[in-house]
């Protein structure tokens, strides 16, 4: 036998046996809350893998902050495609009739103008942006914890998930409640001491440091907290995770 072929043999007895595991466990994973919604593909063993460690060993971890020094001196807006309609008016009227929308599993559905957002709480983290792609920059991000906008809107004890989505209709996405009511999650609405710039996201964006640039949504205007993934698109939990990404970018 060549040694490829027998590397190949091992190669494959793993990932047979790293997936049978995988399944013996999903029920359990299932009810810890360790299996992420895009867990069925051809990717599946590996998200979960990844997915549980994280929640398991790494549920309050924080994302790196940095000096104020580190701040890039010219940021990187990524290039976004057409925002809707309503996005166009709210810009032409400096987004004074703009709200968020928050509903779904929740006691008090909410509609927040941009200073009752800011009347919640404030919070403030200097963090990186890092782009599947490779590129990265260093920014202030100057917010509302989402938590926060969970704790006004009343969560049910049954949600599990918050969507969110965008004026940019094929930017959703979702992060489990942990990930939601992590410290460090915010709905960014000023950068670098001023307002969020549109090209930016503004005038509002989600930060999700702990995980990849792409979680990141901008022109965020509407949470929905659920109980499953499985009515939204074809049940993996983001736009992104339907086009190939792995719903779950822990970094
Ligand atoms: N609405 C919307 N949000 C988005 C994107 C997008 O195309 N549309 N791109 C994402 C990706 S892939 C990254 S890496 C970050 C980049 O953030 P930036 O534009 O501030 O650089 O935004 C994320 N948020
Ligand atoms: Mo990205």
């Amino acid at each position: 036998m060549s040694v490829v072929s027998r590397r190949m043999l091992l190669t494959a007895g793993l990932a047979a046996a790293g997936t049978s595991v995988v399944a013996a466990a999903a029920t359990v994973g299932r009810r810890f809350g360790l299996v992420p919604p895009d867990a069925a593909g051809w990717f599946g063993p590996g998200e979960t893998l990844t997915y549980a460690a994280h929640r398991l060993v790494g549920r309050h971890a924080m994302a790196r902050e940095f000096p104020r020094e580190m701040i890039s001196a010219k940021p990187f807006a990524n290039s976004t495609r057409r925002r809707d309609e309503a996005f166009l008016a709210h810009q032409a009227t400096g987004f004074t009739t703009w709200r968020l929308a928050v509903d779904g599993l929740i006691e008090r559905p909410l509609l927040l103008s941009l200073d009752e957002l800011r009347a919640l709480a404030v919070s403030r983290q200097i963090t990186e942006v890092s782009c599947e792609e490779g590129w990265s920059y260093i920014a202030e991000w100057i917010g509302t914890p989402l938590g926060a906008v969970l704790d006004a809107a009343v969560v049910k004890p049954e949600a599990r998930y918050v969507v969110y989505q965008s004026h940019d209709e094929d930017a959703w996405d979702s992060v489990d409640i942990d990930e939601a009511r992590h410290a460090q999650t915010i709905l960014a609405w000023g950068m670098n001491g001023g307002e969020l710039p549109v090209p930016f996201g503004g005038p509002l964006r989600m930060r999700v440091p702990r995980q990849l640039g792409y979680k990141s949504t901008k022109f965020v205007n509407r949470l929905v907290v659920v109980d499953s993934l499985a009515d939204w698109g074809t049940g993996k939990g983001s736009a992104d995770a339907e086009g190939g990404y792995s719903w779950y970018a822990g970094i």
